[in-house]
């Protein structure tokens, strides 16, 4: 089996991938190891920056977005037990975010491709990356109740197969640079039908811990608490996370959290990551497979769109003009709006979180920070531009 470019996960990266090949006139294969059903429930990112939204849009995918999607002028500061608003339309020159959920962007992306793309197939593991140095990179796999592995044969193979994925395996050890950074804290998660308590998320940083109100739609709340690294859910009833919530975003002007029943919760552990360089021969990493951030700064799912952009932009250049300066560059080009996005997700984690071995000096630093991000237009200015996102 042949093909241009082999694209291993369907992930936000792999299937948005495909499609902007398609639309590009490039070949594609889409391999993924978990089933329809899966890909399509796995509950994570919200929030899409202007540049995704963009990107949707004008490769065909955004129609249900603009319909069921909720467009966000900005996000409110909680502490103190005080509300702070910060406007981005005002402070960056009229970018917004959009609440979208990554379930609905994968179910839209997976529908064009079976209706208008090329293979994608599920359920077929990748085992590994051959030959990556070479310009016939090969894809080894095997599909569900196998017995024998099969081989695409590709120009270019793109690893968009997340943090546990097999494609950044192929590249030398001693080429390699890894960056990481874990926190001593995790994120409990609960998906509950309830509307939204407020109509713009909020972010409380609070003396018991941070927390995160978001939302799924206007009746599917979406709500985060810090807890230690290493919860185990079952430490956790309902009525104990709602009774944290309430504490955590109690505010002296009367506005109270909506309780409702919890229908999904789960603890996602906080890390930072990049691993340099994105490439490799003929063989390009994009999305979490390359780089983790923490959930704060709603930034992986929309670095990950960056990524597939720039990949998407270079290849098509070297089939128009013939030459492959951009691909070269590649790893280069993500890599500046990667690092960026990692200072804002641990700009933002450090500035909300609390810290078991924070000493007081630095709980005064951290509200001299939320004030500076309340009161100073330079801050403000700082973070809308940091939250709406750094340019494709
Ligand atoms: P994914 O989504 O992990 O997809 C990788 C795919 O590769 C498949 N795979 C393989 N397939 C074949 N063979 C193999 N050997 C394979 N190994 C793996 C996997 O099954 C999978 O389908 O990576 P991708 O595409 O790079 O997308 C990244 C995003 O999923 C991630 O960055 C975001 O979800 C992060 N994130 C958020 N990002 C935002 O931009 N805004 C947010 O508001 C936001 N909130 C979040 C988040 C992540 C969270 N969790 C659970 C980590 C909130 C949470 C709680
Ligand atoms: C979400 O709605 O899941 C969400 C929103 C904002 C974040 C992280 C997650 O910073």
């Amino acid at each position: 089996m042949k093909t241009t470019v082999g694209i291993i996960g369907a992930g936000p990266a792999g299937l948005l991938l495909a499609r902007l090949l398609l639309k590009a006139g490039i070949e594609s294969v889409v391999i993924e190891t978990k089933d329809r059903e899966y890909v399509e429930h796995r509950q994570r990112a919200g929030i899409l920056e202007q540049g995704s939204v963009d990107t949707l849009r004008e490769c065909g995918a955004g129609e249900r977005m603009d319909k069921e999607g909720i467009p966000h002028d900005g996000i409110e500061l909680l502490f103190d037990e005080v509300r702070y608003p910060i406007h981005f339309p005002s402070l960056t020159g009229g970018r917004r975010v959009m609440i979208y959920a990554q379930t609905e962007v994968c179910k839209d992306l997976i529908a064009l491709q079976l209706k208008e793309g090329g293979p994608l197939f599920f359920e077929t593991a990748v085992k590994e990356v051959r030959d990556a140095k070479s310009s016939k990179p090969k894809i080894v796999f095997r599909r569900k109740d196998a017995t024998e592995d099969e081989v695409l044969e590709c120009d270019y193979v793109v690893g968009c197969d997340g943090y546990w994925g097999v494609a950044r395996q192929a590249i030398p050890k001693e080429l390699v640079r890894e960056y990481e950074k874990n926190y001593p804290f995790a994120w409990l998660g609960i998906m509950a039908d309830v509307p939204p308590s407020n109509e713009e998320l909020i972010y409380a940083r609070h003396d018991r811990g941070f927390t995160l109100l978001s939302m799924r739609s206007p009746t599917v709340s979406r709500n985060y608490i810090q807890v230690p690294a290493g919860t185990d859910i079952k430490e956790w009833s309902d009525d104990a996370i709602w009774d944290e919530i309430e504490a955590r975003t109690k505010t002296n002007d009367g506005w109270k959290v909506q309780r409702g029943p919890i229908f999904q919760k789960s603890v996602t552990p906080m890390r930072s990551y990049v691993h340099e360089p994105m490439q490799y021969g003929n063989l390009f990493l994009a999305g979490d497979a390359a780089h983790i951030v923490p959930p704060t700064g709603a930034k992986g799912l929309n670095l990950a769109v960056g990524d597939v952009v720039t990949f998407a932009r270079a290849i098509k250049h070297k089939v128009d003009t013939g030459s492959d300066d951009l691909l070269q560059g590649y790893s280069d080009q993500c890599l500046r709006r990667v690092w960026q996005a990692e200072r804002f997700s641990y700009d933002m984690t450090n500035l909300l979180h609390t810290s078991p071995d924070e000493t007081p000096f630095e709980h005064k630093l951290q509200t001299a920070k939320l004030w500076r991000m309340t009161s100073q237009p330079s801050a403000e200015t700082d973070l809308a531009m940091g939250y709406t996102g750094f340019p494709l």
